[in-house]
């Protein structure tokens, strides 16, 4: 009997983590060192992974111009979805709570989280690392996407006398891919112990009073999934979006398991590759930098969110407040690290923006974790449709050239 592929595996070990954690609630905890155990191997392949890989995809360019088209191609592609994403978030959270006072009750206990939300400065400036080893040791993707791409600019700069530690580089990613590989053999068991102890801990009775938000989270959710990206892989493409969707689906299962874009990250360059045709060069850059600062969904959660505690305190929001929330979210998810929870901490600096109160962030402070899975799915689906786009044009570019050069 053939065996059933890696997608078919995942989506039997979620339902029945589903399931099973609302039939035995909080006693499913005790599979919870399974989830821990799929979480650390793919944290452990991370950072080697993100800085071979990128240092690989730097140098495999032909010059710096198609860096800086690609580069640019893909910064194009990320803030224009997630203005998108913004927008559809705050439309959902119109349509589902139109007056004030929405029915959500403050979590008992709930309190905001401490967290300061860090300036686009600060987010730039901290992206150089002030010590490499640091960066690798801390696995801060931000600082690791500098490292190689300044590694992998020198060694395109310095050109013959640099082909072997372009080589080690290049073996160094096989290797990790290898590992990324034997790794994801244990993918349905890691998302099994991750989803049911959420599930059994939060159950529906947790669920019910803010349902109004995980609805306006998941169906913008949807929406970004089913139309933005679609639209955009076959629009740029020619790629069908089931073919998309489907090709990413288990990044996508991992990426809501873990709520974490940088634990996905092995992942997703894994599926873009060898199931969306997406060359090396383009998803080693592409991918890593998309989840450290494309985040669609945690835009969506936060438009959302913004609106739905401006209707618990009777703040009516203006369309100039609507339209620097829009701005606000936009900058804050480039700044939104890709870890489970991060986006609740920049949710704080959109809130400040429109001089709305930031302890509302409590009210949802207790389901955070829920809508987090959410965001964090489509944050990465988001990314893979930037590589396919980005690779289509890439590779139109060089039927360009080879055309004029023959
Ligand atoms: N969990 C974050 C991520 O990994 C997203 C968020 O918190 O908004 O992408």
């Amino acid at each position: 009997m053939k065996k059933p592929s890696l997608l078919t595996q995942v989506l039997v070990a979620f339902v029945v983590a589903v399931a099973l954690g609302l039939i035995f609630g909080d006693k499913m905890s005790v599979v919870q060192p399974l989830g821990d155990l799929f979480l650390r191997l793919i944290k452990f392949i991370m950072a080697p992974l993100i800085l071979t890989t990128l240092i690989v995809g730097v140098t495999s360019l032909q010059d710096t111009k198609q860096l800086f088209s690609m580069g640019g191609r893909t910064i194009v592609f990320y803030l224009f979805t997630t203005l998108i994403a913004v927008t559809i978030g705050i439309v959902y959270a119109v349509i589902l709570s139109p007056g004030t006072g929405a029915n959500v009750s403050l979590q008992q206990g709930a309190t905001a989280p401490s967290g300061e939300a860090p300036t686009l400065t600060e987010t730039l400036l901290n992206m150089i690392p002030e010590n490499p080893f640091a960066a690798l040791m801390e696995g801060n993707i931000l600082q690791i996407i500098f490292m190689a791409i300044a590694i992998g600019l020198g060694i395109l700069f310095v050109g013959e006398p640099a082909k072997p530690i372009q080589k080690l580089f290049e073996s160094f990613s096989t290797v990790m891919f290898k590992i990324t590989s034997g790794i994801m053999v244990i993918a349905p068991i890691g998302i099994f112990g991750m989803v049911a102890p959420i599930i059994g801990e939060y159950g529906l009775a947790v669920l019910a009073p803010l349902a109004k938000v995980i609805i306006a989270v998941a169906l913008g959710c949807l929406t970004q999934l089913l139309v933005v990206y679609s639209l955009a892989v076959k629009g740029f493409a020619g790629m069908s979006p089931l073919t998309f969707l489907k090709g990413i689906a288990p990044a996508g299962l991992v990426a809501f398991s873990t709520a974490s874009s940088g634990a996905t990250l092995p992942v997703s360059m894994k599926n873009v590759q060898e199931n969306l045709g997406v060359s090396k060069e383009t998803a080693s850059f592409v991918l890593p930098l998309g989840a450290t600062m494309n985040m669609d969904g945690s835009a969506i959660y936060q438009g959302v969110a913004a609106l739905f505690i401006a209707q618990f305190y009777g703040i009516d929001l203006g369309m100039s407040e609507i339209l620097l929330i829009m701005f606000t979210t936009t900058i804050a998810s480039i700044g939104t690290a890709g870890v489970p929870g991060a986006g609740m901490i920049m949710l704080t600096m959109v809130l400040a923006a429109v001089n709305l109160p930031v302890e509302g962030i409590a009210l949802i402070a207790a389901i955070d974790r829920i809508l987090d899975m959410f965001r964090t799915s489509v944050n990465i689906v988001g990314d893979a449709a930037a590589s396919v786009v980005v690779d289509s044009y890439e590779k139109k570019s060089k039927e360009k050239a080879n055309q004029q050069a023959s």
